[in-house]
């Protein structure tokens, strides 16, 4: 496996790109271009300016996450393939870069939603939760400003202002499209940038939704092996593969994350690997990495990446703020940099065992 650590560029992330090589067995960054809007082609000289920056500082530049996804697509809109030859031509220019993976999500209108991002732990960490109870009480059309209150002025990934300054427009189009809509629409998508995937290196890795369940009656199509098993069979080819995300996916107890991976191990190219303690119906918090805090076995999760015999990249997912850190929810350096620890521990004991 690679490990790899999110970072959100120079201009936008707390944490030194020399912060991140000095992590142990660190090989390089998944990166983004934040300010590009969403949809947008990204400029072959801001790709080509973060790649010199990340292997300026030693670090490998091989992973996306993410190129965001324009909601004309996600609706299947007359305007749809404008949109997709845009994003033909930005894999395009990644695949030339060197790029190797792009994660992305096809949820609608919002990407990952908690209801609170800095709720404090016994030990006075905080991290971030979701409450079904609490969701329940927010109007969906307050949900922007309620995330962004509690940013603490960073930009969060996914919550585009230009995208969420139209949420009733997109609530009242999201009326007419169902699930098998949606579905639809992704699998037009892939049909139409897998050759371009193939000639550029380049594989898709969609991301599952976050929370794997309908958030304000919003159609959702990543929750479950049933939904992996027909995103796959959209296009059966590598590049039309996955981002394995255990807190997500975790966050129903139904969903078994080691027979996910014994049973599409081949089509996972990028691991996100957290933990999450599930306290009720549809709701969670974020946890250390550590197995014994929270609801998942993160070892069997590893033991499983390993007897697949997985090549492909890994990240420590979402960390609290502990030691007094004020960063980016989920992105802060020292929970992260524990969670790296942890997981090549793992991995050195089975590599050894
Ligand atoms: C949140 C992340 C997501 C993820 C996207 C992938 O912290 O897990 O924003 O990167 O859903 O497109």
């Amino acid at each position: 496996m690679k490990m790899v650590f999110r970072w959100f560029g120079s201009q936008d992330d707390p944490v030194p790109l020399e912060y991140i090589r000095q992590i142990p067995a660190m090989t390089g960054i998944a990166g983004t271009l934040p300010d590009i809007p969403v949809g947008e082609v990204w400029p072959v000289e801001r790709i080509a300016a973060l790649r010199e920056e990340v292997n300026g500082a030693g670090l490998e530049f091989e992973v996306v996450e993410s190129v965001g996804m324009h909601e004309d697509i996600k609706l299947g809109k007359p305007s749809r393939d404008e949109w997709i030859a845009k994003y033909q031509e930005t894999i395009r220019r990644l695949g030339k870069y060197g790029v190797k993976v792009i994660c992305y999500n096809f949820m609608p209108v919002f990407d990952w939603t908690r209801t609170e991002l800095a709720k404090v732990l016994p030990d006075g960490s905080n991290t971030m939760a979701y409450d079904e109870a609490a969701l329940a009480k927010i109007d969906p059309s307050r949900i922007v400003e309620s995330m962004s209150e509690m940013s603490k002025g960073y930009y969060l990934p996914g919550w585009e202002p230009e995208r969420l300054g139209r949420l009733d427009e997109l609530f009242r189009a999201y009326r007419d499209v169902g699930e098998d809509d949606l579905a639809v629409n992704l699998g037009y998508f892939l049909k139409k940038i897998v050759p371009v995937c193939k000639e550029s290196g380049i594989k898709m890795a969609i991301h599952p939704d976050d929370p794997p369940w309908s958030v304000f009656g919003l159609p959702r199509i990543m929750k479950s092996a049933a939904d992996i098993e027909r995103i796959l069979g959209f296009v059966d080819e590598p590049e039309n593969g996955l981002t394995l995300c255990t807190g997500c996916f975790g966050s129903n107890p139904a969903n078994d994350i080691p027979a996910v991976i014994r049973r599409f191990g081949e089509r996972i190219h990028f691991a996100h690997v957290r933990n999450i303690k599930i306290s009720g119906q549809c709701t969670f918090h974020e946890t250390s990495h550590y197995s014994c805090d929270g609801s998942l076995d993160v070892y069997a999760i590893m033991r499983t990446y390993h007897d697949i015999g997985y090549r492909g990249y890994v990240r420590p997912d979402h960390g609290r703020m502990i030691w007094g850190e004020n960063g980016r929810p989920g992105y802060g350096l020292y929970d992260r940099a524990l969670g790296v620890a942890y997981l090549n521990g793992i991995w050195e004991a089975l590599e050894r065992s």
